[in-house]
């Protein structure tokens, strides 16, 4: 079915050549490069559009030094061809970068899909068109393509944000991202580096621009609960065993609340222990600190249910801090307060906190004085300045919605998504919106998502999808969206389920929540009902001839 078509094209446009195929899907990372496989064997002709030179999506723009996966690598790979996964061999528990952009790129050229991507292109605008029920999906570069479906697989943390701070473009030294990182890599040699962030990218970078840099000063706004990262070479017998029944295996991924089997247990016991914080004197939990370090916050069934057990588990983590930190002060300043444990994505380091007991690292606590400006030497706060030849920004992403909202996608009667999205993201299941027909968006707000193992999640969105528009075909539909009630009802419910937790704590200022991004509805974006509860749905709603979506 792919062509051009020149001139006058079904899209009702007529100023230009319009590529017709039947998917088009946005973006090449996991969720992208499987969506082109799995639609493509179904028989729908693809085009995939990738902004970067190369796939991966997060692990092709997040180049910053230690960025690393914190899910283990066995756990996070595709489990859809038992050939990939008895030909790939994962080199370490928790795979880096640089593996994962292998991995993917290995995945691309072995099952051919490297033809169906345009690289190096933004999509700008997708437009639905009622009368021919297509999507117009236009890019920078000028293309037109026109396709009765479109995925938005454009990733949940995919939009960077960096302040609007005072000078910025005045400085002389030089400006970086962790999430725009240059591919030919920087050398800190000699250089003073303000990094700017205490997120997971700036806890995996912190040590490693240390052991470069002549000085590290670390900006932290909000002190984080780092725990430490498991890290280790792959166990041959591990893989083995991993490899002698995959499908057993992924399997159990689909069954564990967040999609993570827990097979190797490199990520700790999957299920909370019975004993309870607040029912244990100081002095044992003192016992568990000399046993566990800084996990020891997560030994107890309690924390993350309660808050006022998760307060107890946040003053030893704290002790565990103070135990660390050799000046005291500076243990203070990292000790996170005034938030609980688990409410923000947990962050998981190597040597993050061992850092500031260099001499080469100075950690800028900006709850004493926060940044006023950059100037042309250096950042300015309100406790005095700090030279630096180097800026980082580790600021994080506008999650979720971020990525979708910086394309212009209009749905029926022209209106726009994120105009429709303004107080907060509305999905059913998260997958689609009412009004935006045959648009589906893989692992959007209002699924399991960034709360359960992203590829798994991907992997059982991109299998809807590929049921839904062959369900299509079979019965001669050529559009599917939610009807508004089913949407409102999955929207209560997926607030629903959120409250009473940490997440959506008062206290808590969370990128789930939207609340660093100034202005952001205070909405909690993902799921959090597990993994097992939404597949459940899922597949209820589609073998009931997809209950809650209107077909036509
Ligand atoms: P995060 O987790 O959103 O972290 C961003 C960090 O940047 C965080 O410490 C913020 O402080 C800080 N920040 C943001 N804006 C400012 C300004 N204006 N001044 C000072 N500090 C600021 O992003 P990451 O990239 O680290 O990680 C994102 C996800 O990737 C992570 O959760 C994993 O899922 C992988 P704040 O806490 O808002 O006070």
């Amino acid at each position: 079915m792919t062509g051009v078509t020149a001139a006058a094209s079904e899209s009702g446009r007529s100023d230009g050549a319009v590529t017709d195929v039947d998917v088009v899907v946005v973006g090449a990372g996991f969720a992208g490069i499987y969506s082109l496989y799995h639609l493509r064997d179904l028989g729908f002709t693809v085009q995939v559009i990738e902004t970067g030179d190369g796939v991966g999506g997060t692990w092709y723009w997040n180049r910053y030094p230690g960025a690393r996966c914190d899910v283990p690598s066995l756990e996070y790979s595709y489990g859809f061809s038992n050939e990939l996964q008895q030909e790939w061999e994962w080199t370490e528990i928790m795979p880096a970068r640089e593996e994962i952009e292998e991995y993917l790129n290995h995945v691309v050229d072995r099952f051919d899909l490297r033809r169906d991507i345009k690289f190096g292109t933004r999509v700008t605008a997708a437009t639905f068109d009622e009368a021919t029920a297509r999507w117009l999906v236009e890019t920078d570069a000028g293309d037109r393509f026109s396709a009765p479906f479109c995925v938005m697989a454009t990733g949940c943390l995919s939009a960077p944000t960096m302040p609007e701070v005072e000078g910025r473009d005045s400085f002389e030294g030089r400006v970086l991202q962790t999430s725009l990182w240059p591919r030919e890599g920087v050398d800190f040699t000699g250089l003073r580096v303000g990094l700017i962030g205490t997120g997971s990218s700036g806890v995996q970078a912190t040590p490693e621009i240390a052991r470069e840099a002549e000085h590290l000063y670390v900006f932290q706004r909000t002190a984080t609960y780092s725990f430490p990262a498991y890290r280790g070479m792959m166990d041959p017998e591990l893989q083995k065993s991993f490899k002698a029944n995959p499908g057993d295996f992924r399997r159990r991924q689909r069954r564990a609340f967040a999609g993570i089997a827990g097979f190797g247990g490199a990520l700790g016991p999957a299920q909370p222990p019975e004993r309870k914080i607040l029912e244990t004197p100081w002095e044992e939990q003192l016992e568990v600190l000399d046993e566990l370090g800084f996990w020891a916050a997560r030994a107890w069934g309690d924390v993350f249910v309660d808050l006022e057990a998760n307060e107890a588990g946040a003053e030893l983590f704290r002790e565990m801090i103070r135990r660390t930190i050799d000046d005291p002060e500076v243990a203070e300043a990292l000790s996170p307060r005034g938030y609980p444990i688990g409410c923000k994505r947990l962050v998981f380091g190597v040597d993050y906190y061992e850092a500031f007991n260099r001499d080469n690292v100075t950690l800028v606590d900006l709850r004493k004085g926060a940044i006023e400006s950059i100037t042309p030497t250096g950042i300015r706060t309100a406790q005095g300045d700090y030279e630096v030849d180097v800026v980082i920004f580790a600021t994080g992403f506008d999650a979720m919605t971020g990525a979708l909202n910086r394309i212009d996608i209009r749905g029926r009667d022209g209106q726009l998504l994120r105009d429709v999205w303004a107080g907060g993201a509305r999905t059913l299941l998260g997958l689609q919106s009412f009004g935006f027909p045959n648009l589906f968006i893989i692992t959007g707000p209002g699924s399991p998502s960034v709360l359960s193992n992203m590829v798994v999640g991907i992997e059982q969105h991109v299998e809807w999808i590929g049921d839904c528009l062959a369900y299509l075909r079979d019965h001669g539909l050529r559009s599917i969206e939610p009807t508004l009630a089913a949407q409102d009802d999955w929207v209560e419910h997926v607030n629903q389920v959120s409250e009473g937790t940490m997440y959506t704590a008062p206290t808590c200022n969370s990128w789930y929540l939207g609340a660093n991004i100034p202005g952001k509805p205070r909405v909690f974006l993902p799921y959090v009902g597990g993994l097992p509860a939404y597949i459940e749905r899922a597949d209820a709603v589609a073998s009931a001839g997809y209950e809650g979506f209107t077909l036509a």
